[in-house]
């Protein structure tokens, strides 16, 4: 394990700053688990849930005011401002060390420091990445253990390189006055403390699999997105693959994980990813992607037998809760999980809870940590070394109004604009207001590692090397009636409209065309079978409403202002727009 020079030398350095007392090199090993386990347990950190009900099953509980990932402690520590951009908040890389390094320094006074080795992306590909996570927090080590291919897998892939991303975590104070999570794009680095929460501190997520990917996946032809990957297998027994952008708790794990309504029963979906997407050219000209990750790190309220099956059978084992209410016979219970609540039990602060005492009783952004592999739906290719074959890319968000359920961008450069101008309600998954329209560009607004004009650049010179381009699209399950009413029943009916969508990437339906793009006819969308919805609203769900898109373009204007290096080509797609429209 510590025959890698370049990893000794970094270690011995981190340990200096960080002063631990002990350090643990993991291999990944089910005793190491079994260990740690029984330490975390002995100390609270975690508790042992019933273990007939939910053998392997954990339970942890966060600091109160640690409960979601936080966008204005986040920064890009790029050597020149301008490479952060305009979304992106900044600091000098020397400032960040700096200011974090006096942090760090004896923050593991006490503490036992863990070295993870983890691999993003399968062991057999040639396109996985290798970090290594200094921390001083079991639940971190706990959780990598199930969402990255963790320890000496590890190590062998990286050999003798000295190419891997540092990773150092530490808890340091809980104060939220001392939270920073910063990215060093340039060094290959992640520094993050003050935080024990998910996003913050599993460094292999966010902060290298998008942040620090999609900066290297720039300077070398490839995209790291914020994406769902599914497989739809047709009654024919063909499987196509989509892969779709949403913001974050905007539905990503409920499509990779649909099951197809019952007067659809002739296809199968298959999960490949349900949050992050490397996707690459392939010798085909197609795109592929690969899910980098090994686990899923799910928003737990609302899911239940009938909204998403198979994560609540994926999470019956081997899972830790987080955030959720604690029942005394040690189970968990949740909002929106269609299951009698308990007479009184503990919520995710630790308080006693009643049902109906006005409180939720799991936190809005609570989560579940569960092994891809124990998924009823994963996809037999999900750890294709090459990835899948992409067909079609779907942008989406929260939208009471503007969007309508489905349309078709009219070529690649288009759907980008469709994807660079997106916008979605904001929700629990990070702190700050919630239900508040932003502009979320391809759902990379928290997640991009560099300036997003540079982004868009990117996607748009994606197309050039890409022969067979997936087709693009943009999908909005959450438009409401008058009253505030979901119009769309949403989760597996959604199957419906991924039908329809692959229909148009195989040339076999026809489409209306509108100042947007491509939209289906009314009766293209089958609502054979589907209760509750007629074709009245499908039609409501599918208007495109000229007086609401003539707002929605004057606040476009404001937001494509604020890029500093916006490409060309997304101006004129504005231009365009306003021209089809004929404002
Ligand atoms: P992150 O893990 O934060 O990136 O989120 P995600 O995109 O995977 O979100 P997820 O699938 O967990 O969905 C979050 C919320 O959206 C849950 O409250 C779901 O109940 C709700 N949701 C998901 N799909 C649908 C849908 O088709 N219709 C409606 N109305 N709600 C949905
Ligand atoms: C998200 O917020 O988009 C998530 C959860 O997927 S976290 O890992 O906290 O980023
Ligand atoms: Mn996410």
């Amino acid at each position: 394990m510590h025959s890698n020079r370049a990893v000794k030398q970094w270690v011995e350095e981190m340990v200096k700053l960080t002063k631990p007392d002990n350090i643990v090199w993991l291999d990944g090993s089910e005793e190491e688990r079994e260990g740690l386990t029984k330490q975390a347990l002995k100390t609270g950190e975690m508790i042992e849930l019933d273990q007939e009900k939910y053998p392997g099953g954990l339970y942890h509980r966060t600091a109160i005011n640690d409960v979601a990932r936080v966008e204005h402690l986040t920064f890009i520590c790029t050597s020149k401002k301008e490479d952060a951009g305009p979304t992106n908040n900044w600091m000098a890389p020397s400032e960040a060390y700096e200011k974090l390094g006096k942090l760090f320094d004896g923050s593991m006074k006490g503490r036992t420091m863990y070295v993870i080795p983890y691999l993003m992306g399968p062991a057999a590909s040639g396109f996985s990445k290798v970090g290594i996570e200094l921390t001083d927090s079991i639940y971190v080590v706990l959780n990598m253990r199930i969402m990255t291919r963790m320890g000496k897998v590890a190590m062998d892939y990286l050999a003798d390189s000295s190419n891997f991303v540092k990773g150092l975590h530490s808890k340091g104070e809980l104060d939220p006055e001392k939270r920073f999570i910063c990215h060093f794009p340039e060094d290959n680095t992640i520094w993050s403390i003050g935080s024990g929460y998910g996003g913050n501190v599993l460094l292999g997520k966010k902060c290298f699999s998008l942040r620090l990917a999609s900066y290297m996946g720039r300077q070398e032809g490839w995209l790291a997105e914020h994406m769902l990957i599914l497989g739809i297998e047709n009654p024919k027994g063909e499987v196509s693959y989509i892969a779709a952008a949403f913001p974050s708790a905007c539905g990503k794990t409920n499509l990779a994980m649909l099951v197809p309504p019952k007067s659809l029963s002739g296809y199968k979906a298959w999960t490949v990813g349900d949050d992050i997407a490397w996707m690459r050219v392939g010798e085909d000209g197609r795109l592929w992607a690969v899910n980098p990750e090994a686990g899923f790190f799910g928003v737990v309220p609302g899911t239940n037998m009938k909204s998403n099956p198979n994560a609540m059978l994926t999470t019956t084992k081997n899972t830790i809760f987080t955030n959720v209410v604690l029942t005394p016979e040690k189970t968990v219970w949740w909002e929106g999980m269609r299951v009698e609540p308990p007479e009184y039990a503990t919520d995710w602060m630790g308080n006693p809870w009643t049902p109906g005492n006005g409180k939720n009783g799991a936190h809005p952004n609570s989560r579940f940590t569960a092994p891809a592999r124990q998924c009823p739906s994963i996809s037999p290719a999900w750890e294709n070394p090459k990835g899948v074959p992409i067909s079609a890319i779907l942008f989406g968000g929260r939208r009471a109004r503007i969007a309508p359920l489905v349309y078709q961008s009219f070529n690649w450069e288009q759907g980008v604009f469709v994807g660079a101008t997106m916008a979605s309600e904001t929700t629990a998954a990070a702190t700050g207001a919630v239900g508040v329209v932003r502009r979320d560009p391809m759902a990379m607004l928290p997640f991009c590692g560099y300036n997003m004009g540079d982004y868009f650049d990117h996607w748009l010179k994606m197309v050039k090397k890409t022969p067979n381009p997936p087709k693009i699209f943009n999908v909005n399950w959450f438009r409401t009636s008058e009253k505030g009413e979901f119009l769309w029943p949403g989760y597996g009916e959604n199957l419906r409209v991924l039908n329809w969508i692959l229909s148009r990437c195989n040339g076999e339906v026809g489409a209306v065309e509108t100042p947007i793009g491509y939209l289906p006819e009314v009766d293209d969308i089958d609502i054979s079978g589907l209760e509750g919805v007629s074709r009245d609203m499908v039609k409501t769900l599918l208007n495109v409403d000229r007086e609401s898109w003539k707002e929605e373009v004057k606040d476009l204007a404001d937001f494509l202002g604020k890029f500093d290096r916006l490409p060309g080509k997304i101006k004129e797609e504005y231009d365009s727009l306003i021209k089809r429209f004929e404002f």
